[in-house]
């Protein structure tokens, strides 16, 4: 069994590389992929580089040339949530495309034709996920996740997303990961920490606490990894 664990930024995966045996490099498409071990655990690593597009090249990668089964994000999120402070976990039960847009044909917000609105996470993963969090009492909210291919530093945009698609949490390659699986028949889940609040000042927090929430959310993923 193969887990695909995925990152957009290499702050990102750079402290779930540390802890693992790093077996083989490959470059494809530009991108860097690792297969890996973790305990008895067969991984392939990468981070995609930001955004839709390139989330969902990697995705691809992980699943159609290593041979993935599973796939896990992990990454940092901005807040949408009043209750998520900077360092907190979010575990995507759902994810949705905030930045499609065919209303002009009488589409909702965020809707393809012969796709679905909402893509929902695998729920195995995601108990494992909330066990996890519940156990070592991290902080953690469950909920939907909206991507786009914007960072998002305005409370007027935020509050759209909120209340346009019940979100909690936003990032940028979430739902793009999440078509893919749906696609191939995979399983996955994301796993976000908060790295800001998708406000005026989004772009300091993020920079400030980029590496730290990577940690954070590193650290879920490998208590799951500890219970598969
Ligand atoms: O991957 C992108 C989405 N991530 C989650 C996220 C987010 N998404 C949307 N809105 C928000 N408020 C969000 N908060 C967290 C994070 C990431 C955001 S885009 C950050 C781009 C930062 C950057 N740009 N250039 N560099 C860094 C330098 C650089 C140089 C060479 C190679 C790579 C980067």
């Amino acid at each position: 069994m193969k887990i695909a664990i995925l990152g957009a930024m290499v702050e990102e995966i750079t402290p779930i590389l540390a802890r693992v045996q790093i077996q083989k490099e490959h470059e494809i498409g530009h991108n860097r992929y690792y297969e890996a071990c973790y305990k008895n655990l067969e991984l392939v690593i990468a981070y995609s580089k930001i955004g839709k597009v390139n989330a969902a090249l990697s995705a691809s990668v992980m699943f159609l040339h290593f041979g993935a089964q599973k796939l896990i994000f992990s990454g940092v999120a901005g807040g949408i949530a009043e209750s998520l402070k900077v360092g907190d976990l979010v575990v995507a039960d759902k994810l949705c495309q905030h930045d499609v847009d065919i209303t002009a044909f009488g589409h909702p917000f965020g809707f393809i034709p012969e796709t679905t609105l909402f893509y929902e996470a695998d729920s195995g993963l995601n108990v494992l996920a909330i066990n996890a969090a519940k156990s070592c009492n991290l902080r953690f909210q469950i909920g939907t996740i909206a991507t786009g291919d914007q960072f998002i530093a305005s409370p007027e945009r935020k509050n759209w997303v909120a209340k346009q698609f019940n979100a909690i949490a936003l990032e940028m390659e979430g739902a793009a990961v999440a078509a893919i699986c749906a696609a191939l028949g995979k399983p996955f889940c994301v796993l976000r920490a908060i790295s800001d609040a998708a406000d005026a000042d989004a772009n300091v927090s993020f920079d400030t606490f980029l590496e730290k929430s990577a940690r954070e959310s590193a650290d879920l993923l490998f208590l799951m990894l500890e219970q598969m």
